[in-house]
């Protein structure tokens, strides 16, 4: 074997031993898996993050999460995604674009998304300071819910609550929800909780119109 065939063979190898490592040392979000809320979803591969322990960046984090679902969102109302991970020897800003589908038949007034760890009855809210969080204390990346609502706000550090507008029946996000979330090292997922509340439907805002009007009429009886 010649010498520059040996130099070659030699730096592939080195090429695919540093590929296999940064595959094992990087990457915080490895995966993800979903509720029975949600009737389909498309996820870009989750890929290892182009900057990791980048906490806090200023603007957009390279590291960006694709999150395209159909929502129609179980009996509790909400919508459950599940993101497993790994450590990476830090806290990582991933910058996230959620696309939905609004497939519920009900109109959206308002859009909440929180951030916690197990699902559906087992869910249990992150906690103030754990390292994981909407980009707080800083909020200094692109919050941006403005497909159908003017004002997302920052509720404490794991709550977003989009309000200032209508997301309608069979409507979808365009520009997508974008928001940002800080991964820390020390635990193995994390969830990602929808919450969409609905505009009342006519016939709930008939019974309570007709609540109020029984219980009107009741004061009206009381005796003197
Ligand atoms: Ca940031
Ligand atoms: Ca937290
Ligand atoms: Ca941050
Ligand atoms: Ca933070």
């Amino acid at each position: 074997m010649t010498t520059t065939k040996k130099m070659m063979i030699a730096g592939l190898f080195t090429a695919s031993l540093m590929a296999w490592t940064s595959s094992l040392q990087a990457g915080q979000i490895t995966g993800f898996t979903w509720s029975s809320g949600i009737a389909s979803i498309a996820l870009d591969p989750v890929s290892p993050p182009v900057d990791p322990n980048n906490d806090n960046v200023v603007g957009d984090s390279p590291n960006g999460i694709l999150v395209t679902q159909k929502a129609f969102f179980d009996a509790n109302g909400v919508a459950d995604i599940v993101f497993s991970v790994t450590d990476s020897g830090g806290t990582t800003e991933y910058a996230f674009a959620e696309g939905v589908s609004n497939s519920t038949g009900l109109d959206f007034s308002q859009y909440r998304i929180e951030l916690g760890f197990g699902e559906g009855a087992l869910f249990v809210p992150s906690t103030s300071g754990d390292g994981l969080d909407f980009d707080a204390p800083d909020e200094d990346s692109t919050l941006d819910f403005s497909a159908f609502f003017s004002t997302p706000t920052l509720v404490g550090e794991d709550v977003i609550l989009a309000t200032g507008g209508l997301f309608p029946n069979l409507a979808f996000t365009t520009p997508p929800f974008i928001f940002s979330i800080d991964v820390p090292d020390g635990i193995d997922s994390f969830t990602l909780r929808q919450i969409p509340i609905a505009v009342p439907e006519p016939a709930s805002m008939a019974l309570l119109a007709l609540g109020s009007i029984a219980a009107f009429s009741r004061v009206g009886r009381e005796p003197e």
